[in-house]
């Protein structure tokens, strides 16, 4: 009998976990039954009675399993912050934009590492403004303060138009996005949480580092510091959820397309599992967050309560109708599932019973969502609705 070269064999095998890992479901009828954990009811199974119980009480247990379970422990602040100008031009874009690039420094007295700041303020503007901060986990040629690239991605011109200030930071710069370097940046500062199982990684330190350019924008003369709008697309997303869901100062938070371990709920089993992308992004989440693969029913968490966590804050959350992966419905669920906890406070949501129509945009305080047509991306279209979302509050 002839022999099967080994090679063959284990070339066959990883070719069918491979198979298997991207089985991931698209069947309605296979997204599964599931109970969420309650937003109102706290571990020790009492109700929470009001807003004032649900952030003294449940808000910081939530954060905290947030924390534990899926994206680590968030540091404080860092011992050691400075920012320096390292450019500035009043004249920009053609005259109608304030150009500043900024680089903050953060140390631990050992260890400092730099994140780069874009920022564009209208040139014309008589009081602090309104400012949308992008996690950016794309290219920085859609950033770039010279304009050559113009982009959906990040719109400065037309945001400006609308009265509003627009900056960004590079992901990379906090942490670079890939497994054997995602140490290299601000982790640095915290070696504690190398080898912790709830030791933050990746997107803990994107959003850690979201908090230190608000730290900076909370100094600067054209920026109205209570109106920072975090904003994030994908796993950026993700980012910008978790950011606005630990820091407060945050006035508002944007998700767009963000998916698994986002905005989409983790028990449907729809589109990218827990597994799927704990496997493919070892170094997005805390190691605890392993132990659920597979096991999303066991999680003491699932997203509506991150969302949830951000209340009363404005939320804007969106899907795109190609993009399953990210799971739409799933996504608007979680949406309706947070909604009690903002109805704790003043101002009421009222989302539709069913999920808008694409292109159909809900826009009202303090809950906001829509399903773009198309594929999974940010785009002008999105910005469109960001915008008059912001216009709510703050025009
Ligand atoms: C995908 C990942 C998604 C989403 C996306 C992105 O590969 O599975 O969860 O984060 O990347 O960030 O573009």
């Amino acid at each position: 009998m002839k022999r099967i070269p080994i090679r063959i064999i284990s070339t066959c095998f990883l070719l069918a976990i491979s198979l298997f890992l991207n089985a991931q479901n698209y069947d309605e009828s296979k997204a599964g039954v599931y109970t969420v954990p309650e937003a109102l009811v706290l571990e020790n199974g009492k109700k929470v009675k009001g807003a004032k119980d649900w952030e003294a009480k449940r808000r910081p247990e939530v954060v905290a399993l947030f924390e534990k379970h899926v994206y680590g422990r968030m540091p404080g602040p860092p011992t050691h912050f400075a920012f320096r100008l390292l450019r500035e031009d009043k004249q920009a874009m053609a005259g109608k934009a304030h150009l500043k690039e900024v680089e903050i420094s953060v140390g631990n007295g050992v260890e400092e590492a730099k994140i780069n700041v874009v920022m564009f303020t209208p040139a014309f503007a008589k009081k602090k403004v309104p400012l949308f901060l992008l996690i950016n986990n794309r290219s920085a040629r859609n950033t770039a303060p010279e304009r050559d690239t113009l982009s959906g991605f990040w719109p400065a011109e037309q945001v400006l138009a609308a009265g509003y200030g627009i900056a960004a930071f590079q992901v990379a710069d906090a942490a670079p996005d890939n497994k054997e370097h995602y140490r290299e940046g601000v982790l640095r500062l915290f070696p504690e949480t190398a080898s912790a199982p709830d030791g933050m990684k990746a997107i803990g330190a994107w959003a850690w580092t979201a908090g230190r350019v608000l730290d900076y924008l909370e100094k600067d003369n054209e920026v109205n510091g209570k109106q920072v709008i975090v904003v994030g697309h994908s796993r950026g997303g993700k980012t910008s959820l978790w950011a606005a869901a630990l820091d407060p100062r945050f006035a508002m938070c944007i998700s767009n397309n963000s998916g698994n371990t986002g905005a989409k709920l983790s028990r449907r089993n729809f589109g990218e599992t827990v597994q799927r992308i704990n496997t493919s992004f070892p170094h997005w989440f805390a190691d605890n967050y392993q132990a659920y693969n597979g096991r999303e029913s066991d999680l003491p968490v699932d997203q509506h309560l991150l969302l949830a966590a951000i209340a009363p804050r404005p939320l804007y959350v969106t899907n795109a109708t190609k993009d399953l992966w990210a799971d739409p419905k799933g996504t608007y669920l979680a949406l309706q599932l947070a909604q009690p906890v903002f109805n704790l406070y003043p101002e009421q949501s009222r989302l539709p019973a069913r999920q808008p129509e694409p292109d159909q945009p809900y826009i009202a305080k303090p809950l906001g969502y829509h399903n773009r047509t198309g594929k999974h991306d940010m785009t002008y279209y999105d910005w469109e609705q960001f915008v008059r979302f912001a216009d709510l509050y703050f025009k």
